[in-house]
């Protein structure tokens, strides 16, 4: 595969109910996508960066910008086999992760096209539907978020996580736990809380979660192995884990049992399944974060949630959770029992809505 363009576009599309975490509340998504033009063929991969550098210090101008100044034109030109050869030509490039994802995980959209298989395959996946849970953001009322995980349960999914932030917790889970004692359900904090929580922490023992995922701060694994002492809870750790080199550290340090993977976060798919084959060798589970991901994210999230130790539900959901019409067709789609299947289709196994996604772009480059 020789690289002879990359396309850049911006999609602005509205979420049709806001999200909103500890770091901020976000109603419509600024969606990067890149096209890697290669033999006639066309690789396709998203930059998760938000649109504010909150969750991390990526946003989407400035993965825009690395990509055309320095990312891409280490890539155009060169002749590739695999994906995998992605990161070393960025490895200059020091962090900026989301936006080298994006440009490798085009890659191994084009490979599995290539090569006349499904991406699945190609990423090491065995099994053929995955497990979905949803992450419902803080609402304006309880009420509303009630209301919220009553529909969500009602439509199958598997796992409840609900962002938390101080003010924002004990009370909102215990009206969960009252009315469903016995679903599966986490909490995601998004580094929200410091070691003075420690206390309240540790009183979110008695609500029985599955996890509490990165309640301190977004670097950190040392105090995270303390907190995770004291408590019953298993802690999850999300933004502070970008490499398989930080899964090896916290997971030898104890600073968290379980492993939220985010193929945007970690650089690339080749990263993501490192991390993926170091927690399964340590006997650690790992499930599919997400990032509010357009149908080409979502289509990356869904095969790589197909490798072995995925072995917990993801924030991996329905197309129609977020956008009222997906880029992608089919959408994807989850059935009652809170599954997704994958599809045999050589390559992401969606077809792209070329049409709508033109509609929705409000600015591309091309690099040659
Ligand atoms: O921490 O997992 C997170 C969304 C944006 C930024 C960070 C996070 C999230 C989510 C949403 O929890 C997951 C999704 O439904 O895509
Ligand atoms: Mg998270």
């Amino acid at each position: 595969m020789r690289i002879d363009a990359i396309t850049l576009r911006e999609l602005t599309i509205p979420l049709v109910h806001f999200f909103e975490t500890s770091f901020g509340r976000t109603y419509t998504r600024r969606v990067l996508l890149v096209t890697l033009h290669s033999d006639g063929l066309e690789g396709w991969g998203e930059c998760v960066a938000g649109e504010n550098p909150y969750y991390s210090e990526e946003y989407i101008d400035g993965a825009w910008d690395v990509i055309v100044r320095y990312l891409g034109p280490a890539l155009l030109g060169k002749t590739l086999q695999s994906g995998r050869e992605v990161p070393l030509l960025l490895a200059q490039v020091r962090e900026h992760r989301m936006a080298k994802a994006a440009l490798e995980n085009a890659a191994w959209d084009a490979e599995a096209q290539a090569k006349g298989i499904p991406l699945w395959k190609l990423l090491g996946g065995t099994r053929r539907e995955i497990a979905c849970g949803v992450s419902v953001g803080i609402q304006d009322s309880h009420e509303q978020l009630l209301q919220k995980v009553e529909t969500e349960l009602a439509a199958g999914y598997q796992r409840i996580k609900i962002k938390v932030k101080p003010g924002w917790d004990v009370e909102v889970l215990e009206k969960i736990r009252a009315r469903w004692p016995d679903i599966l359900l986490s909490c995601d904090a998004n580094s929200a809380y410091t070691l003075a929580d420690e206390q309240h922490l540790k009183s979110f023992d008695r609500f029985k979660l599955l996890m509490i995922e990165q309640p301190l701060w977004s670097d950190d694994f040392y105090f995270h192995a303390r907190l995770q002492k004291q408590l019953q809870t298993a802690l999850c750790l999300d933004e502070a884990i970008r490499s398989a080199r930080d899964a090896e550290a916290a997971l030898e340090l104890g600073a968290c049992r379980i492993v939220n993977v985010k193929v945007g976060r970690v650089g690339g798919f080749s990263e993501a399944i490192a991390i993926h084959h170091f927690a399964q060798r340590f006997g650690v589970p790992v499930w599919c974060g997400g990032m509010l991901e357009s149908g080409v994210g979502r289509s990356h999230n869904v095969a790589l949630s197909t490798l072995p130790n995925f072995k917990l539900p993801g924030d991996v959901s329905a197309s129609k959770r977020y956008w009222k019409d997906d880029i992608i067709e089919p959408e994807v789609e989850v059935s009652a029992q809170g599954t997704i299947a994958v599809s045999d289709k050589p390559g992401r196994g969606y077809e792209l809505r070329k049409d709508l996604i033109e509609a929705l772009t409000v600015r591309k480059e091309e690099l040659r």
